[in-house]
């Protein structure tokens, strides 16, 4: 059952599709104060947990710390943080009542999950406008489903856009980008699309493709897609303020960028220098910006990523002016250690601003709002015109489109990526914990950055990460510039990598109808083992290993040295070993059991009675025979 409740006079963020019809406030279940911030309060006995939150930090179980809705550029994902890119603002708790809660704001919300005491959730949202949605139901991913059919079913991308995918912020020239498909080709390694970062535009400039590089674009598209390789441009949300750039001219003359307090446009820097963001909280701006994506279609691109959409701000030209003030102030004074760190700060304190998120102001249907107020909503939007533009002109499921900063309501029109994580072996695991929180909040078509973006990668880490990646639909091998080479031949012999990789295309069958059916029932691919196992003490805290479909159980090796792991069976199951065209398979009871599992084996358990199908291993998507399909077990 869901309740709607309303506080004020909310924006519409869009998030929920179904019309639901309003409880008065008194029968609110939950303690909620009224005031400059709204406030809910819930109180937490031993044994319960909370679940959800999508994109963010710590564990599946969410309880024990303190988060923050706020949608962030944020490049270290370690356990300190409180907010990530999205902001999926729904959890769903399990005590003596089981009950899910949304939150739908744009703005921040601060989600104290038994921090500040261990006993109590709070949740404060910064603000009087808000639709809050309490859903009770049996079990857990009941509540899940229940919330899933209102905010209408997750985006499914095309087919191919279920093989590997490789990735590299420093792909430039045309040759890189047939060097990494031939050498894919060349030691046997699947591959169906290849990323274009920000390299390949004019000076980043969004919808330009630099002509140096590429005399002729949508011919080099054309060669590419005859190997069967889609190539995937990156969209920044900044726009370059230059004269006669089509993209800027066009959006200035109509007013589609957000404006200062007095209403000129508000200037920042990101990669491409001085940009306007567009304002994507205006109708008429978004289907604008949504169609600028033909500029590439038409080139024969057929898949996109959204980066930079938080949105990501360098420096405002203002903070920047402000800051260099300050250190001439400073300057002018004796400088002591105080006086350092006064610098410092002000030159660190200049991006990513809550000054700069505050003084500018969007024009949604004629309504001048600060985006501090929207803030979280801004990405979403960028990407559902994206999106929603692809559907309108060429229908559903024709093109791959994700983007990196997210709300729920974003899951129909496209999919996330985890953005900037390191390659770190912890980082396997996190990976691992986001998957279901980002199911429940809709988000299907999902994956992190697989061998890590910052830092080196090693071979080992990269093999044991691609071995979690086999499961998740977005399986993209990505890195920052000036990390080491992390492409799967870039480490000696490729036999193991190829090993892994076809596992992924005995798979695609599997995972795609798995996934197509999750999208039309509103269930997860990726539960906790607590959503299946309530009863078993020992299954509910289990924080390395997850449920995949109706099938399956995966416990993937995220510790680096390790010829094996620990695995809890929460029921008999046959333990699989996959590699290459190779399957080794072993009854085993439930209980706790070691297993080994070598660097080119895909480890997997198949619940008793449950059998899944694979294909043969094929090079790309469009070699896979997807008809002929063989029984695991
Ligand atoms: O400031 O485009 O998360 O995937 O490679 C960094 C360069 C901008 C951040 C993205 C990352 C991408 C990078 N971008």
């Amino acid at each position: 059952m869901i309740k709607k409740f309303r506080l004020g006079n909310p924006f519409n963020t869009e998030a929920v599709v179904s019309e639901i019809k309003l409880s008065g406030l008194k029968s609110f279940p939950l303690t909620l104060s009224e005031g400059e911030k709204t406030v809910i309060k819930f109180s937490l006995d031993n044994d319960d947990m909370i679940f959800g939150l999508g994109e963010t930090v710590r564990g599946i179980n969410k309880r024990g710390w303190i988060y923050e809705s706020w949608c962030s550029d944020e490049t270290n994902h370690t356990e300190d943080k409180r907010s990530l890119y999205g902001a999926h603002n729904f959890i769903v708790v399990n005590g003596g009542e089981k009950f899910g809660l949304f939150v739908d704001f744009p703005s921040k919300i601060e989600w104290d999950l038994g921090y500040r005491n261990p006993d109590e959730a709070v949740i404060e949202i910064y603000g009087k406008d808000a639709d809050i949605y309490y859903i009770s139901g049996e079990s857990e991913i009941d509540i899940v489903k229940q919330f899933r059919k209102i905010i209408g079913k997750s985006y499914i991308p095309p087919l191919w856009a279920f093989g590997y995918q490789q990735s590299c912020w420093g792909y430039a020239k045309q040759e890189d980008f047939v060097n990494v498909r031939e050498n894919h080709k060349k030691n046997n390694l699947p591959l169906d699309c290849i990323y274009m970062d920000i390299d390949y535009m004019e000076r980043f400039k969004d919808f330009t493709v630099n002509k140096e590089l590429f005399p002729d674009f949508k011919a080099f598209v054309d060669e590419m897609k005859e190997n069967n390789i889609h190539l995937i441009p990156i969209i920044d949300a900044g726009v370059k303020k230059e004269k006669g750039y089509f993209v800027y001219e066009e959006g200035h003359e109509k007013g589609y960028f957000c404006t200062d307090k007095d209403g000129n446009e508000f200037e920042c820097g990101v990669w491409p220098g001085i940009v306007g963001l567009p304002d994507f909280l205006n109708k008429d701006a978004r289907r604008w910006f949504g169609s600028k994506y033909k500029a590439l279609t038409d080139m024969g691109i057929d898949g996109f990523w959204n980066d930079m959409n938080e949105p990501a701000i360098f420096y405002s030209v203002n903070g920047l002016e402000k800051a260099f003030k300050k250190l001439d102030e400073i300057k002018s004074k004796e400088v002591d250690i105080w006086g350092f760190f006064e610098s410092k700060n002000a030159v660190l304190g200049v991006q990513n601003s809550m000054e700069d998120y505050s003084s500018f102001y969007h024009n949604a249907d004629g309504k001048k709002i600060c985006h501090k107020d929207v803030h979280n909503i801004y990405g979403a939007f960028m990407t559902k015109a994206a999106g929603e533009y692809f559907e309108e002109e060429f229908g559903k499921e024709q093109k791959l489109i994700f983007s990196r900063a997210s709300y729920i309501g974003a899951h129909r029109t496209s999919g996330i990526w985890f953005g900037d994580n390191f390659s770190w072996w912890e980082h396997i695991l996190l990976n691992l914990k986001m998957l279901p929180s980002v199911n429940m909040c809709g988000f299907l078509y999902c994956g992190a950055d697989l061998g890590g973006f910052n830092n080196h990668a090693t071979r080992d880490l990269l093999l044991r990460w691609l071995a979690l990646g086999v499961f998740t639909p977005l399986m993209r091998n990505h890195r920052a510039l000036g990390t080491r080479a992390q492409e799967a031949y870039q480490f000696g012999d490729c036999k193991d990598f190829a090993d892994v990789l076809a596992v992924r295309y005995r798979l695609i069958p599997y995972i795609y109808s798995t996934f197509r059916r999750c999208s039309e029932n509103g269930d997860m691919m990726f539960k906790p083992l607590a959503f299946e196992y309530p009863e078993d003490k020992v299954a509910r805290e289990v924080e390395d290993q997850l449920m995949l479909g109706e099938e399956c159980m995966i416990a993937p090796v995220y510790e680096q040295n390790k010829s094996g792991r620990n695995v809890y069976l929460p029921e008999d199951m046959t333990f699989v070993k996959l590699s290459g065209e190779n399957v080794t398979k072993k009854e085993m009871k439930k209980g706790l059991h070691y297993v080994e599992i070598s660097l080119n084996e895909v480890p997997l358990f198949i619940k008793n009675g449950k059998n899944i199908k694979l294909s043969k291993p094929a090079l790309n998507t469009a070699k896979l025979d997807t008809e002929n399909l063989e029984n695991l077990l």
